[in-house]
């Protein structure tokens, strides 16, 4: 997807005047950044902030690069994830883009659109591996996929700011998933945290030095997998009792049973990123205040 786009690029995607994209670009209706040379330039994550809060239908998206039908299918999240399910089985990344994009452009929220889309899709996807109707390789060849698209709604957001507050997660030893965490990282940098994923499979020494050496406000830890749960238990224990009294632990998963969790200590537990975007939100506000 394209970082920086012109005017002219603006109009013609939307089929309006180069004038009127300069004119808004000049009152800031428009988030525009000016080159040396005094040239308009707008941001992705400008160009879809204003078409999904403002009245202009995306007539030709592919002058942004876009997949050519964004922005007029997939707009109710019930329909996207039937046809979510179906593009992840066969491996059709331009479509599983497109959805994703549509329903952003439609205004649902990246959480929703993780939990309701593409959570759900991959329960689908995993029943139908379960009963034989979908291969391994198509269920991680949809993984790769999701991640590819996770990452494109990642660079539309705009970069969090110097002061965002930190947050760092991840999944722990022998847990190999990776959408969990990629997720919890989108969504809480659209939450305006300056948030970022160390990836899966990590031991609790490592996130230990991690928090110590980036002395987050929030640390995640997304359980899919726990092969060993004594082990589990004994290294996240070791790990809440030495950060856990000034950094807001989070987490949540597949894994986490609640007999599991009722031997755990965590600021929150949250069933789906819906929640994470709620209890973000209000640890923002609440440090906002404070300062
Ligand atoms: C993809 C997948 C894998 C892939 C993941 C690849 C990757 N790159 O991530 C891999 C190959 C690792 C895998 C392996 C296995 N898998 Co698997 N897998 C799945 C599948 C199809 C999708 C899981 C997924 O990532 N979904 C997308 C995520 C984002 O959705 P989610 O997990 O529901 O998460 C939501 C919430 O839990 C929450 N959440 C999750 N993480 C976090 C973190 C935070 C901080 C917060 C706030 C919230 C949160 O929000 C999310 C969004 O709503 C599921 C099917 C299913 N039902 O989900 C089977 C499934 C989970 N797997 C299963 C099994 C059995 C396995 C294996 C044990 C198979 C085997 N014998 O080897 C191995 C275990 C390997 C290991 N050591 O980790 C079974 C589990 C059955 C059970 N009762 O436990 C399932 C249910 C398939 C099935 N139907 O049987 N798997």
């Amino acid at each position: 997807m394209r970082d920086l786009l012109t005017p002219k690029q603006l109009a013609r995607a939307i089929d309006v005047s180069e004038s009127s994209v300069k004119r808004w670009c000049d009152k800031g209706v428009i988030e525009t950044q000016y080159t040396a040379g005094g040239h308009r330039r707008i941001t992705m994550a400008g160009v879809l902030e204003f078409v999904r809060t403002g009245k202009f239908e995306l007539v030709h998206p592919e002058a942004l690069g876009l997949p050519p039908t964004s922005g007029q299918t997939a707009r109710v999240v019930d329909r996207a994830r039937e046809q979510l399910t179906e593009a992840l089985i066969a491996g059709d990344e331009g479509l599983c883009r497109q959805i994703a994009i549509d329903l952003y452009l439609a205004e649902h929220s990246l959480s929703v659109i993780c939990d309701d889309a593409f959570a759900a899709a991959f329960r689908q996807v995993g029943e139908r591996w379960a009963c034989g109707k979908a291969e391994v390789y198509q269920e991680r060849r949809g993984c790769e996929i999701t991640l590819r698209v996770l990452h494109e709604l990642r660079a539309i957001l705009p970069q969090p700011a110097e002061t965002s507050p930190v947050a760092i997660g991840g999944a722990a030893s022998g847990d190999q998933y990776t959408l969990g965490t990629t997720m919890a990282e989108l969504v809480l940098r659209d939450a305006k945290w300056n948030a970022v994923s160390l990836g899966d499979n990590l031991p609790f020494e490592t996130l230990a030095s991690a928090i110590h050496e980036h002395r987050p406000k929030l640390f995640w830890l997304s359980c899919s997998y726990i092969a060993d749960e004594a082990e589990f238990l004994s290294g996240y224990g070791g790990l809440y009792e030495e950060y856990g009294h000034d950094v807001a632990f989070v987490v949540g998963g597949y894994a986490l049973t609640d007999e599991i969790r009722r031997q755990m200590k965590y600021s929150a537990f949250c069933d789906n990123m819906q929640h994470l975007e709620a209890f973000a939100q209000t640890l923002r506000s609440a440090g906002e205040k404070k300062v």
